[in-house]
C-alpha cells in the first residue's frame, strides 16, 4: 500500500497490521470492524486482509496475520510500509501474558515498524479477571518499549464490540499525526 495519496479526490490510504497471538480475538474483531464500517475483502491463505473505509475517504487496510508460533516468524515480512500497529491481547490469558508481551518486543525490533504508532487493544474485557488497561500497561512495561512511538492501550472486548471503535480512531490519529511529522521531516531535511 503506497503512502496517501496526493491526487484526485483526496482518497487516503493507510497499511494497518493486526497482530497478536492465536486466539487473542484478532478475526473476531476484524469481524466487528466490518460490521460496523463498509468493507471490501480479498480472500487470502494464512492471514485476512479487509479495506474499509474509515472516515469519508480514508481506506484502511488491516492485515491480520496468524498469530501462531510458527506465523510469528513471518510477522517482519509484513511491516514494510505500515503505517500502525493494532497489538491484540487475550487480557484474560494470563499464563501466556508474558510470551504475548515477547511477540510485541521482538515486533517492535522490526526496522520497518520503527516510529510506528501501535494501539494495544486489550481484549476479552467481558471476561472475568481480565486485566485493565493499567495493569497491561505496567505488565507489558509498554512505558519502555513503545519509548519511540505514539502508544495507546484500549480495553475493548471482541464480543460486543465496546471499545473497538475507540481503539481504531485512536490508531487512525496517531498515523494521521506520525504521516505529518515524517512530511515535515522530509521537507527540512538539508539535500
Ligand atoms: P484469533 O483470530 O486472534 O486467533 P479469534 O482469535 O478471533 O479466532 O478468537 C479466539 C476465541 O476468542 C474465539 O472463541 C472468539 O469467539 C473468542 N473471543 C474473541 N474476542 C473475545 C472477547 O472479547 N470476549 C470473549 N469472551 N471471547 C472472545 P472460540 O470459542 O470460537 O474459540
Amino acid at each position: 500500500m503506497g503512502p496517501w495519496s496526493s491526487k484526485g479526490p483526496k482518497v487516503q490510504q493507510a497499511r494497518v497490521l493486526l497482530l497478536g497471538l492465536d486466539g487473542a480475538g484478532k478475526s473476531t474483531l476484524l469481524y466487528q470492524l466490518s460490521l460496523a464500517q463498509r468493507m471490501a475483502t480479498l480472500p487470502t491463505v494464512g492471514f485476512n486482509v479487509e479495506t474499509l473505509e474509515w472516515d469519508r475517504g480514508l481506506w484502511v487496510t488491516l492485515w491480520d496475520v496468524g498469530g501462531q508460533e510458527k506465523m510469528r516468524t513471518v510477522w517482519g515480512c509484513y511491516c514494510e510500509h505500515a503505517d500502525g500497529l493494532l497489538y491484540v491481547v487475550d487480557s484474560s490469558d494470563l499464563p501466556r501474558l508474558e510470551a504475548s508481551r515477547r511477540a510485541l518486543e521482538r515486533l517492535l525490533q522490526n526496522d520497518h515498524l520503527k516510529h510506528v504508532p501501535v494501539v494495544i487493544l486489550a481484549n476479552k474485557q467481558d471476561v472475568e479477571g481480565a486485566l485493565g488497561a493499567e495493569d497491561l500497561t505496567r505488565r507489558f512495561r509498554i512505558q519502555k518499549l513503545c519509548s519511540d512511538r505514539s502508544w495507546y492501550v484500549q480495553p475493548c472486548s471482541g464480543l460486543s464490540g465496546d471499545g473497538l471503535a475507540q481503539g481504531f480512531q485512536k490508531l487512525v490519529a496517531f498515523v494521521k499525526s506520525h504521516r505529518k511529522s515524517r512530511a515535515a521531516l522530509a521537507f527540512f531535511k538539508p539535500t
